[in-house]
């Protein structure tokens, strides 16, 4: 038995078939970890979301910004954006049982000293505490209150932790801190313009796991969302969005001796955009 974890596949399915076969794959043997986005921008997102389903005993897919982006929409609360490749989920004759199993994925997922979420922790929380925020989340995603924070979940604000935010404020911040955080401000607040790599980052901003006094710090995160930074492994952290859809590669690392797998991408999307 081999655990892999691979990074944002975002509806590029015929890569990550092409990476399992690499692997090896066997869904009677094997766990896969995603680290989630796994639609949006790839040539074939509904397929992509089909094959989890299908796998889901052998699969742990947590949510990302573009998982939680395809939901928003779905419930007619935000126009999709130009570059989005979600039409085909939208009008599948499964749609709904599709969206319903996204919407019930974990924000996190922790086993051993792992610790997988799609962009990042706040320096204030350690593994337990995220696991426990992450909770919050999903029991409101998988609860009647969904359409509700759905609704309401754009925006940046409130931008640093505090553990007596509440409501909707607390389920925001959760989910940017989870799904959309690449840097921070020495004060801890979450930035959310620059994109790019850490190497080209304005002054004062800081990776997030980086951040001095990260809690943390003796859990080994894994994260994707960030392929401006690519591939980064390491004892506390590993970074596995290495750019699919930049004609980059999908990635795959197993866990038990950190062995990395990856198979290019035959992107249809211009260079240069880092989402
Ligand atoms: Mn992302």
């Amino acid at each position: 038995m081999s655990t892999y974890v691979i990074g944002d596949v975002q509806g590029c399915l015929h890569a990550f078939l092409e990476l399992l076969d690499r692997i090896r794959f066997d869904p009677d043997r094997d766990h896969l970890w995603l680290t989630g986005d796994l639609v949006n921008r790839g040539e074939d997102s509904i397929g992509m979301l089909r094959w989890c389903m299908a796998h889901d005993h052998a699969v742990v897919a947590i949510l990302g910004n573009h998982d939680l982006h395809l939901l928003a929409v779905a419930e007619g609360f935000v126009p999709p954006h130009r570059k989005d490749t979600i039409a085909d989920i939208l009008g599948a004759p499964d749609r709904d049982v599709v969206l319903d199993w996204l919407r019930r994925r974990p924000m996190v997922h922790g086993e051993g000293d792992w610790l997988m979420v799609h962009a990042g922790l706040l320096p204030e929380w350690d593994a337990e505490q995220a696991l426990a925020l992450g909770g919050e989340l999903e029991d409101v995603l998988r609860g009647t209150g969904y359409r509700a924070f759905l609704r309401d979940m754009y925006g940046n604000e409130p931008r640093r932790w505090d553990e007596a935010l509440s409501g909707q404020d607390r389920l925001r911040l959760i989910a940017n801190a989870m799904t959309r955080m690449r840097f921070l401000h020495p004060d801890g607040g979450m930035e959310f313009l620059h994109k790019g790599p850490p190497a080209e980052a304005p002054a004062g901003l800081t990776p997030w796991y980086n951040m001095p006094g990260r809690r943390s710090r003796n859990t080994r995160v894994l994260f994707g969302h960030w392929s401006a930074l690519g591939l980064m492994v390491r004892p506390d952290a590993v970074a596995l969005d290495t750019g699919c859809l930049w004609g980059g590669q999908l990635s795959a690392l197993r866990l038990e001796d950190d062995r990395l797998f990856q198979v290019p991408c035959h992107a249809r999307r211009l260079p240069g955009h880092h989402e």
